[in-house]
């Protein structure tokens, strides 16, 4: 079927390659095109002498260095992305008109951007936070954002509070600390004082705020958008990215060393992923609820801090996403790339939520900041696939060349072109909802329930998760310095559960909860991580071993574990090679010292002969704190006797054996698992 499809991809692909310069065996120039004949040294007045003015040269390659940087996104600053592909399942013209969700064998090309919200560009990558999960579509009807979160609700309901939120979220002004953290005074704060908080702080402090990796997180356009199809008529609609990988999470320990042994854990795992040819892939779902059924729920639709539970309105699957190739520079199309929840296409249409309504105001205004100017549509990742034609000129940077004399509508000289299209052509007309209403600044009474899906969250989690939000609540308002802000938090989340107040209370000294805990029983199972998919697929695993290990038997755990999509990479001592008993030879990828527990998802133990103190010392190192963070741990050979020195080899997600192809399948079994959370800590 794939060598049918028509590929939409391709003009994306060949727009792109007009941009692409490959400067390697090139003569260096200036901009003005000027062969360079020298550049190390500035024109001077002699050898010794002072530096000429007259060096052109010096002059615009220092300008241009000195303007290399652009504001950073004031929220999300740090992101990484890639292009990919979207096909779709099945027709949803009974839906909607929009052109690439009508016919199967179209592929759409995107650019996905994912992101962490509160820190700077240069912030570590797997700090507490929501992501970041925009997706551009490159369609033939013009260029369509999806631009979400991983987190299904949002902390406010009215975009009119963002700027406050965001003051509150990032690093306090007067000294500029904490970094892409939540853990301080002023969010605390914020949330304590803006209770319509309450659901996504929940989310904020599971395991969801932690993912293991961008190829493992879901995503949300959080809003309810409309579908309208070609009779015009609408559907509220929610949108979902589904990982094939399974949604999963790190723990807060390991979370915070990654941060240190290498912020950028999350780029190098999507690089790499896409490198190796092992492609990210989601799906696309969505909810969808009738027109008329819009006052059915217990919930009002249009308040984005609530979520349509799965179990009362299923997410049906349309089609597949695939991100198949890195970027070729990160400045020129990451960093560069402008998302806009109003860039829209005929079929796709809004809803009245006001956190949305603010935003189709926020995202342009803040792209003639970052980008300097109107014409940010025309840099190449920005550009849209299908002709665009209207009559604004002129504006910084500038780069199309208007041709004739017409900038303007209506024209008799250009026969009135270029001209608007109609509805039947392709033109986009807004959905005619019917509105009515006094201006008032004001929320709705059904806007004013923030407490009972915080606590459905709160319900729907398994044990352990329910202990990660105790520890990370513990966490966050233990580094809150306010005792008045830490006893409001403790009261305000008392209105979800008591347990949860109680539990974090005592952890930060603060009184016990004044509140009646919650009466909401209903859970939703599909939002425990719990309940997602489990494989092995692209699960690294640090194998410790040393010289004289048994080759064949090795060898024979290491193709089964390849066969499922692992990737055992090599731990030892020093870098090199580790030769086993027989020929076999072992290239070493990591030593114990460039190489951490914290950096893969299971240990396999085999050791070899005759490792000294140190090494057994380090490998013990790596083994315990990757028992420590709930991970598979398998042991062969030497590797057993090591556990049992640690007297783990018995406990759950460790895996011995002494028959090999017996010892494969379970170890791949409990890498599947991702963790083993009922496992006994000591
Ligand atoms: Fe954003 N948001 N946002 N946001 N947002 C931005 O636009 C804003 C919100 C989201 O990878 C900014 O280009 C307002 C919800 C993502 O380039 C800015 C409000 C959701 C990204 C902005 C929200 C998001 C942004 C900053 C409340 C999930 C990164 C830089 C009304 C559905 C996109 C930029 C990328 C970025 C405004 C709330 C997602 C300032 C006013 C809810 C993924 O325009």
């Amino acid at each position: 079927m794939s060598d049918e499809r028509k590929v939409n991809g391709n003009s994306k692909d060949k727009q792109l390659e007009e941009s692409r310069v490959n400067d390697e065996g090139q003569n260096m120039t200036t901009n003005q095109g000027l062969k360079v004949s020298e550049d190390e040294f500035s024109l001077k007045a002699g050898e010794r002498g002072p530096t000429l003015m007259e060096d052109f040269h010096f002059r615009e390659k220092m300008t241009h260095f000195d303007h290399e940087r652009i504001p950073e996104r004031i929220v999300h600053a740090r992101g990484f992305a890639a292009h990919g592909e979207f096909e779709l399942y099945k027709s949803m013209e009974e839906y909607t008109k929009a052109g690439f969700l009508q016919d199967p064998s179209v592929k759409t090309p995107v650019f996905v951007r994912f992101s962490t919200v509160a820190g700077s560009r240069g912030s570590a990558e797997t700090v507490r936070d929501a992501r970041g999960f925009a997706t551009k579509f490159y369609t033939e009807e013009g260029n369509y954002d999806l631009v979400g979160n991983n987190i299904p609700v949002f902390f406010i309901q009215d975009a009119m509070k963002f700027p406050d939120l965001v003051h509150a979220l990032k690093p306090e002004p007067h000294n500029e600390i904490p970094q892409a953290a939540s853990a301080h005074d002023t969010f605390w704060d914020f949330v304590a004082n803006n209770q319509e908080a309450a659901h996504m702080v929940m989310w904020a402090m599971s395991d969801r705020a932690i993912p293991r990796s961008l190829r493992m997180m879901e995503g949300f356009g959080v809003h309810t958008f409309r579908f309208v199809n070609d009779q015009g008529k609408a559907h509220f609609v929610k949108f979902h990215w589904k990982p094939i990988l399974g949604t999963h999470s790190l723990v807060w320990d390991e979370a915070q060393k990654i941060s240190g042994k290498n912020p950028d854990f999350h780029r190098l795992d999507l690089w790499e992923s896409i490198e190796d040819g092992d492609y990210p892939e989601y799906e696309l779902g969505v909810q969808i609820i009738d027109e008329e059924d819009e006052f059915k729920f217990d919930f009002d639709i249009l308040d984005p801090t609530k979520l349509w539970p799965e179990e009362d309105v299923p997410v049906k699957m349309i089609g597949k996403m695939t991100l198949n190739r890195n970027v070729d520079n990160v400045f020129a199309e990451t960093e560069q790339v402008a998302f806009h929840p109003g860039h829209v296409v005929p079929g796709i249409d809004f809803s009245n939520d006001p956190l949305l309504q603010g935003r189709l105001f926020s995202y342009t205004d803040t792209q003639l900041s970052r980008l300097g100017g109107p014409n940010f549509h025309e840099l190449p990742i920005n550009k849209p696939v299908c002709p665009f034609h209207n009559n604004q000129r002129d504006g910084i940077s500038r780069q199309t060349i208007n041709q004739g004399q017409v900038s303007y509508h209506n024209n008799s000289i250009a026969g009135n072109t270029p001209t608007p299209a109609r509805e039947a052509d392709g033109g986009y007309v807004h959905y005619q909802e019917k509105v009515e209403g006094r201006k008032v600044r004001s929320r709705s009474d059904s806007f004013k329930d923030h407490f009972s899906q915080a606590t459905l969250f709160w319900n729907s989690m398994s044990e352990p998760e329910q202990q990660h939000i105790k520890d990370a609540f513990s966490f966050e308002l233990g580094k809150v310095k306010s005792k008045s802000v830490q006893k409001q938090v403790v009261d305000m989340f008392a209105n979800v559960n008591l347990e949860l107040a109680t539990a974090f209370a005592e952890a930060i000294g603060a009184a016990p909860p004044q509140g009646m805990g919650s009466d909401v029983t209903k859970t939703s199972p599909a939002l425990s991580q719990e309940n997602t998919k489990k494989k092995p697929d692209t699960r690294k695993v640090g194998v410790i071993i040393g010289n004289d290990f048994n080759g064949a038997e090795i060898m024979s755990v290491l193709d089964v574990l390849k066969a499922e999509g692992i990737q055992p990479e090599i731990v030892s001592n020093k870098l090199g090679k580790v030769k086993g008993s027989d020929k076999t030879k072992l290239e070493v990828d990591h030593t114990f010292l460039t190489g951490e527990s914290v950096l893969f998802d299971a240990i396999y133990a085999v050791g070899g002969k005759d490792e000294d103190e140190k090494f057994r010392k380090d490998a013990a190192y790596f083994i315990n704190e990757a028992f420590s963070h709930f991970k598979p741990i398998g042991a062969t050979h030497k590797g057993t006797k090591w556990l049992k020195e640690n007297g783990i080899e018995k406990s759950t997600g460790v895996v011995t054996g002494k028959d090999m192809k017996k010892f494969a399948t379970a170890f791949v079994e409990a890498i599947s698992a991702h963790r083993h959370w009922n496992r006994k800590i000591v």
